[in-house]
């Protein structure tokens, strides 16, 4: 009886361990396929400079509509900063919102990110240190210099740079 119960064990034993190797083989199949280059993304990185509000890179390139997949990352920044892709222009015109949100009650819930038909592609909250985001937007079809900013109030006007648009 004790024999039949440890065959019986190890029997689910080996049969649990084929399903554990069956499982991932089957998401490897559909690597296969060479319909890579549509799916590429144009992977950026952007940092933040400890407690000189300021981002690491005042600018970044990409080719015009690239799927580009971002990581902001604040590894030694005691603040909080946000990541905000506006249209050519429009980089004070986000500051004054911005700075509006002092006197808004709501501003934390929000992460400091305003409501404005300028914004192209956003984090999706403030990061303190230690922290990070991935923003996933498609970049712009028309080639030109998107700004981006920290809408934390009394960033912007140092903590800012530009998205280059290429053809
Ligand atoms: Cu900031």
């Amino acid at each position: 009886m004790k024999l039949l119960l440890i065959s019986l064990l190890s029997l689910s034993a080996i049969a649990s361990s084929f399903a554990e190797e069956a499982a991932p083989a089957a998401p490897a199949a559909p690597a296969a396929p060479a319909a890579a280059p549509a799916a590429a993304v144009t992977k950026l990185k952007l940092g933040v400079l400890p407690a000189v509000m300021k981002f690491d890179k005042a600018s970044l390139e990409v080719k015009a509509g690239a799927k580009v997949m971002l990581l902001f990352i604040n590894e030694k920044c005691p603040l909080q900063h946000n990541f905000i892709l506006v249209k050519p222009g429009k980089l004070a015109d986000l500051g004054a919102l911005a700075d509006k949100m002092l006197t808004d009650p709501q501003a934390m819930a929000k992460h400091y990110t305003p409501e404005s038909p300028e914004i192209l592609a956003h984090s999706s909250k403030l990061i303190g240190i230690g922290q990070s985001d991935i923003i996933e937007f498609t970049a712009p079809t028309a080639p030109g210099d998107y700004p981006y900013l920290c809408t934390f109030p009394g960033h912007w006007r140092l903590m800012n740079g530009v998205l280059k648009v290429v053809p």
